[in-house]
């Protein structure tokens, strides 16, 4: 793509890793070949340099053109090529007061080089690829379990890990207690809020009534006059509730997942068989849930489904995420938590063994240890299962068994169950792969969720304080005595991934943030229209909760 405007040129500079001066990028933009010259700019450039001045693209000038295209980097090239193709989803900050950071380095420059003034000519955040690493000062950096010693992260501590504490057999009985304790515990969150009536009680009340209930939802149905029938489950019974189609609460009807628990509020029908539904309540985050922060400047990567094995594995845009690990600029990043999917799988998708680059599931684990390796050694990780990784599929996923655990040892990283709660330096973090985020997406009109805005189908998810609310569709829920997908405590970071697409945004101040991917288009995504957002790296910055996307492809 020909990098005609002011603003591309820093879009490329910024991927680049460099800060650029405003006369320099209008020289760039206004010369006649603005990549290669932009190209040139940045070889001429010393090694350690941070911004493109006017001196170097002036030197670049000077020098002989170099019209050989073979001559440019490939990383280089692929990242100049790129611009203007990045992720499209703005930070959403609903109901937040202090919006997410938008430092992602691709929507940053964007916005601030059409706005750029001379007292602020250079825009941050970009990542190198195809340069080595930045000079780390004279620290020695190794890889695979090396330490820097400048990182002095604390293990995290772990609630809500099921591994090991697995009930279920399978047996009809577990299903009914698992929906019990469901119910029992979302119906707690609500019970503050509504006087709840049990189901077999309700139609003793007499017509007329004013009835507040808390029930699963049992059935969804719309009438011949387009009203919408929702029949509510509790421990006692059923009972109908109608929510006429004018009134403003109908738009919440399509929000609603079988399953769920909501309570409601309304007037018992004349004969008492029926509810009229005034207002529906769901357990939601409350509006002033203020989060906890780290009392340092410490960071966490938060990534997900790198799908080691297949053939589109993003070898390359790893390296460059764990050289830049090794930087000085990225000592802060002590922690790398990530969601799920760390191999490919076998068998998980039809005609999956056709783009499979590894076939054996045990290869493709020492293959994602050998990459975890290029992590720095001084790093804490957590990671959770996914719907590739060779573990039940249905949630709750314990963990990764010895064997693989084993496989995965170098690092000494903490493996836990699927979904799993984390303690980050005070900060909560709810870690979730996010298979039931395509069945939100499915069911959910687009505005309230859709996989451009994936972090949108995750606020639903929180409101409903339940991780995969609606049984038996594309989510697996195993029968435990416990439902461990059952959000008790408020995080205060939602971390989920499997969509393959960048999204973050605040829901009622919970950042809640769907990584990205590691792993380029599949034919299936051709075949859907699944453009994922490979390569990048959501780094959260423990002690302001804010966000900078760093982008490795
Ligand atoms: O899935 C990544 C995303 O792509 C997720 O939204 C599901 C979707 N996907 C990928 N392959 C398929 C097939 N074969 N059928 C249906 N949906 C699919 P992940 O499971 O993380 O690879
Ligand atoms: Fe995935
Ligand atoms: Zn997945």
């Amino acid at each position: 793509m020909p990098l005609e405007t002011s603003s591309r040129v820093v879009q490329a500079l910024t991927r680049l890793g460099y800060n650029a001066q405003r006369e320099a990028v209008t020289l760039i933009a206004e010369s006649d070949a603005p990549e290669l010259l932009l190209q040139e700019a940045v070889e001429v450039a010393p090694d350690d340099a941070l911004v493109i001045t006017v001196d170097h693209v002036r030197t670049a000038q000077d020098r002989d053109p170099v019209p050989d295209p073979a001559g440019v980097d490939d990383a280089t090239s692929s990242a100049a090529s790129d611009v203007g193709t990045t992720p499209t989803n703005t930070p959403d900050s609903a109901g937040a007061t202090d919006p997410v950071d938008t430092a992602d380095a691709s929507e940053s420059t964007a916005h601030d080089s059409a706005a750029s003034t001379a007292a602020d000519p250079s825009i941050s955040t970009g990542t190198e690829p195809g340069k080595s690493p930045p000079d780390t000062g004279g620290v020695p950096v190794e890889t695979g379990g090396s330490t820097i010693g400048s990182r002095s992260p604390t293990p995290p501590a772990v609630a809500n890990d099921m591994t090991g504490q697995s009930t279920g057999t399978g047996a009809y009985d577990e299903f009914v207690g698992v929906f019990r304790d469901r119910y029992e515990r979302l119906s707690g969150q609500l019970r503050g809020r509504v006087n709840h009536r049990p189901a077999d009680s309700i139609e003793a009340m007499g017509g007329g009534a004013d009835v507040e209930t808390i029930g699963l939802v049992n059935d969804i149905r719309s009438t011949a006059s387009g009203h919408w029938l929702i029949e509510l489950e509790d421990t006692t019974g059923t009972f109908p509730c109608l929510v006429m189609k004018d009134r403003d609460i109908a738009d919440l009807v399509d929000e609603l997942l079988l399953d769920e628990c909501i309570a409601i509020s309304g007037t018992l029908a004349d004969d008492a068989g029926i509810v009229f539904v005034d207002a529906i309540h769901f357990p939601d985050v409350p509006r002033t849930y203020r989060p906890s922060t780290a009392d340092r400047h410490v960071q966490a990567a938060l990534i997900s489904d790198v799908h080691v094995g297949s053939q589109e594995f993003l070898a390359d845009a790893w390296s460059r995420f764990a050289d830049w690990l090794h930087t000085e600029e990225a000592e802060t990043v002590e922690y790398l938590l990530i969601a799920g999917d760390m191999v490919e799988g076998v068998g998980v998708y039809p005609n999956q063994d056709e783009e499979l680059d590894i076939i054996d599931i045990y290869d493709q684990y020492e293959t994602f240890a050998e990459h975890l390796k290029e992590v720095p050694g001084d790093m804490e990780i957590v990671m959770i299962p996914g719907n590739h990784d060779a573990v039940r599929l249905a949630e709750p996923q314990p963990g990764f068994d010895e064997e693989l655990r084993e496989i995965m040892s170098a690092h000494d990283p903490q493996i836990v169950s699927n979904p799993a709660m984390v303690d980050v330096e005070g900060v909560s973090v709810l870690m979730y792969h996010g298979v039931s985020l395509d069945e939100v997406i499915a069911e959910l009109p687009a505005e309230k969720a859709s996989y451009d805005e994936p972090h949108k189908a995750m606020y639903q998810l929180l409101k409903k304080r339940h991780v995969a609310p609606q049984f038996g569709g594309r989510t697996r829920v195993a029968p435990e005595e416990r439902d461990y997908l059952v959000i008790d405590e408020v995080p205060d970071v939602f971390h989920t991934g499997h969509v393959h697409k960048l999204g973050w945004g605040k829901y009622h101040n919970v950042l809640a943030v769907n990584s990205g991917c590691w792993q380029a288009q599949t034919d299936f995504q051709k075949s859907v229209n699944i453009d994922p957002d490979a390569g990048y790296a959501p780094i959260l910055d423990l002690d302001t909760l804010d966000m900078t996307v760093r982008k490795f492809v």
